[in-house]
């Protein structure tokens, strides 16, 4: 096992990573921004690193600082946790050409994964269900484009190969727009990118986000950790996710696992990962894989009763996966809420000093958060302080966890979603479960 890690994140993650590390007696290394000092787990770590000033982009994805903290602190391994360089190629490359160890896949999987035709392709050739559309990218000829469009049927959508997550898409609703969208969504690609490839697919107008849980060791091992809904989203930003998804069978669920572990073997896949899917009728549709630990593994970790950020590390070690396929059981429903520092209305972050901090709890809550009383949110970076997590037998039975967890819970000094949430765990349609990518965004709209 590694002696050493290095922990190139913040807030809630970066001290999820760190408890993992301590648990298998590794010692870690934090870095963090001037803006940063005070992170909880900079202070729980072994050794801190002040990489630079406020800005991501000089501190957090600063990467021959991050490599020189990992020189000059002698760790062994990195890891990216989510956002900043999680899924950035050349930081993986240049961590391991660097002799370090990148905790997540080989640079290679992390560059098919992220030009979404390759990784479209990739999935087609492993019999993963995909939405119907072009045959990898886009030509510049229009009539075929035309023809393409006319055979897969309107509306359709334009996507960038390096897109992702919401960027960089455009949706036609009829041929008159097709070809200024191509041209638009071509042009904006290659700004925002530096690759103005593009695919059409089929749009599909009311589907679900239903997501696959990953994980494989270098050992020839890949196992499906079943599946999480993260429909409950507004501007492309989760809101509330939850494990196992509402109304799929446990067929469905077998066979998209049995799939899924086949084609991470296929690519070679090594580490935890994510394939995204739009489920609409019954019907699963590949859209995006994540090459990565997300936000929301929590759910899955409760249902599963594993620990994905230590199965992470220990396969980035070259050991086995210490579980098969057929030791998983997912046992009961878990929920969870993100927490953000934002305006209730206008859902602009509000930073400022937690002036004071209460801990919900008792039986089947988890709570991952690097807050304390006293605590400042920064205006630098992402709005979310914590995630709120809740286990039970059933889903009934989860939900009423998670609404006393809110009631109790008490954050003084900046504004939160909290009330939101509360808000949500009462609607009619979220507790029939299964509601849309679009609701969150619909409802709001019609309180407004
Ligand atoms: C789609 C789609 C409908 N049809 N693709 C948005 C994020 C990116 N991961 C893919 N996205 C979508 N792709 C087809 N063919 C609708 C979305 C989409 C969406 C997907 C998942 C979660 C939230 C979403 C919100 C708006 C649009």
């Amino acid at each position: 096992m590694f002696d050493k890690v290095l922990i190139a994140n913040r807030g809630e993650i970066a001290l999820r990573v760190l408890r993992a590390c301590r648990e298998l007696g590794i010692a870690t290394v934090a870095v963090h921004s001037t803006a940063d000092r005070d992170l909880k787990h900079v202070r729980l770590a072994d050794e801190s690193v002040c990489i630079g000033p406020p800005s991501s982009t000089d501190s957090y994805l600063n990467i021959p600082a991050l490599i020189s903290a990992a020189e000059v602190t002698d760790a062994v391994a990195i890891h990216p946790g989510y956002g900043f360089l999680s899924e950035n190629a050349d930081f993986a490359e240049r961590v391991e050409s660097s002799g370090f160890v990148f905790i997540g896949p080989r640079a290679e999987t992390i560059r098919l994964m992220g030009d979404k035709v390759s990784a479209k392709n990739a999935m087609i050739k492993a019999g993963v269900p995909c939405v119907p559309g072009s045959e990898g990218a886009l030509g510049d000829d229009p009539e075929e484009n035309l023809r393409l469009a006319r055979g897969i049927g309107y509306p359709v959508i334009i996507k960038a190969a390096g897109g992702g997550g919401g960027r960089g898409m455009r949706v036609v609703h009829a041929e008159a727009a097709l070809l200024n969208a191509i041209s638009l969504t071509r042009g904006e690609a290659l700004s925002a990118f530096g690759n103005g490839n593009v695919y059409m697919e089929k749009f599909l107008e009311h589907p679900r986000h239903v997501e696959f849980q990953v994980i494989a060791d270098e050992h020839g091992h890949a196992v499906c950790l079943g599946e999480r809904d993260c429909s409950m989203q507004r501007r492309h930003q989760k809101v509330i996710e939850e494990a196992p998804a509402p109304g799929i069978s446990d067929e469905q669920r077998h066979r998209m696992s049995e799939r899924l572990a086949r084609a991470c073997l296929e690519i070679g896949y090594r580490g935890a990962g994510t394939f995204e899917f739009l489920y609409e009728d019954g019907e699963f549709y590949f859209i995006e894989m994540n090459t990565r630990i997300q936000v929301e593994h929590p759910v899955t970790e409760l249902i599963t009763g594993i620990d994905l950020v230590r199965e992470q590390i220990r396969v980035a070690a070259g050991q086995e996966l210490s579980f098969r396929q057929d030791d998983i059981v997912l046992n009961g429903h878990a929920i969870e809420c993100r927490l953000n520092a934002e305006d209730p209305r206008s859902f602009m972050p509000s930073p400022g000093t937690i002036k004071q901090y209460h801990a919900p709890g008792g039986p089947g809550i988890r709570v991952d958060t690097h807050i304390y009383s006293g605590y400042v949110v920064p205006p630098y970076y992402d709005s979310m302080i914590g995630k709120l997590i809740a286990h039970g037998d059933t889903r009934d039975v989860a939900i009423a966890r998670m609404h006393g967890a809110l009631t109790e819970i008490v954050i003084e000094g900046i504004n939160t979603n909290i009330a939101l949430h509360k808000d949500l765990l009462n609607d009619a349609a979220f507790r029939a479960g299964g509601t849309d990518i679009h609701y969150l965004e619909k409802k709001l709209k019609a309180e407004a």
